[in-house]
């Protein structure tokens, strides 16, 4: 049997990158048999940067909104939100205690997200990927489902993995391989073709909201750079044309097509005719779920309702698992 665990940052402003390279593959895993999916709101993850607490509430709820609308069952997978089940925390420590200070040092999106302002940034965002590594083993799942963007913090997870199973002596925590699959792995913003697609982004028309109306998506869609020559015929022709290639990309994962596919029918032709069909296409496939996500978040009791049960349903899990490392660790469990 495989268990499945991803998580999104309630940080506000999901995005068709977040859909895209995350949340539609949470929901094809779920079909698949003999599978165990927990999928979280990863709230810990979100206060290693400021985060109001009214906002960090509503962007929770957005977030559970978002894999219920996207069609995560709630009643075959487990929603709730990280803060909820206390081993996240507790695992987490253990993996300060184990990763090396060398190890964090080369995480690239620690790099990008303290920037200048290194010395400014929060102990926890430094500390981000242990915690990350403690989400997963907390329930030893075998698989993670992310975008190409979380592929070094899921290395560092399987060398925390393994150092805890050396120090210790055991064979306890498995070796979780990443799942990074389907059209668009890696989503990129609609202004900068070099920059990917990101909820902290400050420009509204960087990116597709999941909760953007039709009107939304064909001014952003429409406002989306390119460059001057038209759509090529052949993959070949994207090289060194980033925003074509983002935008091609798109098509064919919204469409369920291949990129080649997608070139033999539009190659040739200029953005405007190409932006007109995609516009049509995002509306189709993602309007249906952001109604829902908007009919969802209006309804919090129900949202907090699964949000409680699969708390109660994770915690099951994995207060077996945190009771078996403070044995190995040798924490007295009076
Ligand atoms: N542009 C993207 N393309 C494909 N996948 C993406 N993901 C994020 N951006 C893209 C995937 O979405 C999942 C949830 O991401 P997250 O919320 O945990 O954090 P993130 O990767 O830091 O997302 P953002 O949107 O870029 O947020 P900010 O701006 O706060 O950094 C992950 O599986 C991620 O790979």
């Amino acid at each position: 049997m495989s268990r499945i665990f991803s998580g999104v940052q309630p940080t506000g402003n999901l995005h068709l990158g977040n859909y895209l390279g995350a949340i539609r593959n949470f929901v094809e895993l779920q079909a698949e048999e003999n599978s165990e999916c927990i999928y979280c709101v990863v709230d810990l993850h979100a206060i290693t940067v400021w985060q109001d607490p009214a906002a960090l509430r509503a962007n929770t709820r957005e977030v559970a909104a978002a894999y219920l609308a996207a069609g995560i069952d709630p009643k075959r997978s487990i929603i709730f939100n990280q803060s909820a089940v206390s081993a996240h925390a507790e695992l987490a420590w253990v993996f300060n205690c184990v990763a090396r200070l060398g190890w964090l040092n080369r995480m690239t999106q620690f790099k990008e997200k303290a920037g200048k302002h290194r010395e400014n940034a929060s102990v926890g965002l430094y500390a981000y990927p242990n915690l990350m590594a403690a989400d997963i083993l907390a329930y030893k799942a075998t698989h993670v489902p992310v975008g190409e963007d979380q592929k070094q913090h899921l290395e560092l997870t399987r060398d925390i993995a393994q150092k805890f199973n050396n120090d210790f002596g055991v064979d306890f925590f498995p070796m979780t391989e990443p799942l990074i699959f389907g059209a668009a792995t890696r989503v990129m913003s609609l202004r900068d073709g070099s920059k990917k697609m990101s909820k902290s982004d400050p420009s509204d028309y960087s990116r597709i909201n999941l909760t953007d109306g039709p009107d939304e998506i064909a001014r952003k869609v429409r406002k989306a750079k390119t460059d001057p020559h038209p759509l090529p015929e052949t993959t070949e022709g994207l090289e060194g044309r980033p925003e074509a290639r983002n935008l091609v990309g798109i098509f064919a994962a919204l469409s369920g097509r291949d990129v080649a596919d997608v070139l033999g029918e539009f190659g040739g032709q200029q953005f405007s005719a190409f932006k007109a069909a995609l516009v049509d296409l995002a509306v189709e496939k993602l309007g249906p779920m952001g109604a829902e996500m908007k009919r969802l978040m209006a309804d919090s009791a129900y949202v907090d309702d699964v949000l409680r049960d699969g708390a109660k349903r994770a915690a099951a899990i994995a207060t077996p698992i945190m009771d078996e490392v403070k044995d190995i660790v040798g924490f007295l469990r009076p």
